[in-house]
C-alpha cells in the first residue's frame, strides 16, 4: 500500500479525542472519531489539515467529559482511529482513497470526522447514501452556503458539496437545514436550499437569539420540519466559521457578523435527541487560531453532541 503518512497527520491514535482509546483497543465503540486532513479544496487560506490534530487536542482539556447539560460523559463510549490514510493531491484521488475507509467504518459505528476543509462532506454522505439507502437529511451550520455550481471553473470543492449531494439525491433538499448563512453569494446560490424547499437560517435572522427560550420558535420549526421525514437519518455537517470570527479565528474563510459560540451549544444542546446518523466539524484552521479558542470551540461542539448521543441512548 501506498505510503501516505505525512509529518502533519496523527498517525498514531495515542492521544486521541478526550484521550479515547484508539479503536484496536475497544474495537466495540458505538461512536469513532477519525481526523481526515485534506485542505487541497481551501480557497483562501489553507491550513484544515492541521485541524483534526489540534482539535484532539483542544479535547484533552474536557477531563472526566461529564457534561455539565447532560450530566454523562461520552468518555466510555468512544474511540479514535485516527487520521485517515489519504494521498495529499487532487480531490478525486483523495476522495477514492477515502471512500472504502469511510464504507467500512460507518456500517460498524456512529462516526465523528474532523475536518479537514469541507470538500470531505460529499464523499462522506456518498457514502452514507449508500449505507441508508435513501437520502439523508441535513442540518448544516455554516457562514457559508456551499451550494455553487462550480470551484472556480472545476467541478467540485469545498464550496459545492451541499449543492452535489442535492443533484446526487444525497439528501432530501426539503429535510436540509442551513444555520449561520451569510457569505457573499448570489442570490440564486443563496437562496438554493429554501428555493428547494428546505430551511435558511442566516446569521441575521438568529441576532440577539441566544438562549433556549429566545431560540425556541427556530427549533420548533426545525424539529417539526425533520419530523416530516418520520425517522430518517440526519447528518450533521457543521463548518466552524458559522461562527463569529471573534470566537473563531482559525478558519480559512471568516466571515464577520456571525453566530457566537453559545448559540451553537443552545442550539447542539436543544436538538440532541434528533436522529442524528453522526457528523462532521470542518474548517478549523489551526495556523489562524488565537488563544486556540477555534479548536476549544470545535472539541466543546463535539463533546456537547457526543454527550447529547449518549443521553439520549440511555433515556
Ligand atoms: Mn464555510
Amino acid at each position: 500500500m501506498t505510503d501516505y503518512t505525512y509529518a502533519y497527520q496523527t498517525s498514531t491514535t495515542h492521544p486521541g479525542f478526550m484521550k479515547a482509546p484508539p479503536l484496536a483497543s475497544r474495537p466495540d465503540a458505538k461512536y469513532v472519531i477519525a481526523g481526515v486532513p485534506y485542505d487541497g479544496a481551501t480557497t483562501n487560506r489553507a491550513g484544515a489539515r492541521f485541524g483534526p490534530y489540534q482539535i484532539r487536542r483542544a479535547s484533552h482539556m474536557l477531563c472526566d467529559g461529564t457534561h455539565p447539560v447532560f450530566g454523562v460523559s461520552p468518555l466510555e463510549h468512544i474511540a479514535d482511529i485516527g487520521d485517515l490514510t489519504l494521498p495529499n493531491t487532487a480531490l478525486e484521488a483523495m476522495r477514492a482513497a477515502m471512500a472504502p475507509q469511510v464504507a467500512s467504518l460507518i456500517r460498524q459505528h456512529h462516526m465523528v470526522w474532523l475536518g479537514g476543509d469541507h470538500s470531505i462532506a460529499f464523499p462522506l454522505l456518498r457514502e452514507y447514501r449508500a449505507h441508508f439507502g435513501r437520502p439523508l437529511a441535513l442540518v448544516h451550520f455554516d457562514a457559508h452556503c456551499d451550494t455553487w455550481e462550480s470551484h472556480f471553473a472545476e467541478p467540485s470543492g469545498h464550496g459545492t458539496w451541499v449543492h452535489e449531494a442535492i443533484r446526487d439525491g444525497l439528501i432530501d433538499p426539503k429535510l436540509t437545514v442551513q444555520v449561520g448563512i451569510r457569505s457573499a453569494a448570489e442570490r440564486d446560490t443563496g437562496r438554493y436550499v429554501s428555493d428547494r424547499g428546505g430551511l435558511i437560517y442566516t446569521s441575521r435572522d438568529m441576532r440577539g437569539r441566544v438562549n433556549s427560550e429566545q431560540l425556541a420558535s427556530i427549533t420548533n420549526e426545525v424539529r417539526a420540519r425533520l419530523n416530516q421525514g418520520g425517522s430518517i437519518p440526519t447528518y450533521l455537517s457543521l463548518d466552524i466559521d458559522c461562527l463569529d470570527p471573534a470566537f473563531a479565528p482559525g478558519t480559512g474563510t471568516p466571515e464577520p457578523g456571525g453566530l457566537s459560540t453559545s448559540q451553537v451549544l443552545t442550539l447542539l444542546e436543544d436538538w440532541h435527541d434528533f436522529n442524528w446518523c453522526g457528523m462532521d466539524l470542518c474548517e478549523v484552521s489551526p495556523p489562524y487560531d488565537h488563544a486556540e479558542l477555534t479548536s476549544n470551540a470545535a472539541a466543546s461542539f463535539i463533546w456537547t453532541y457526543l454527550s447529547g448521543r449518549v443521553s439520549h441512548s440511555a433515556a
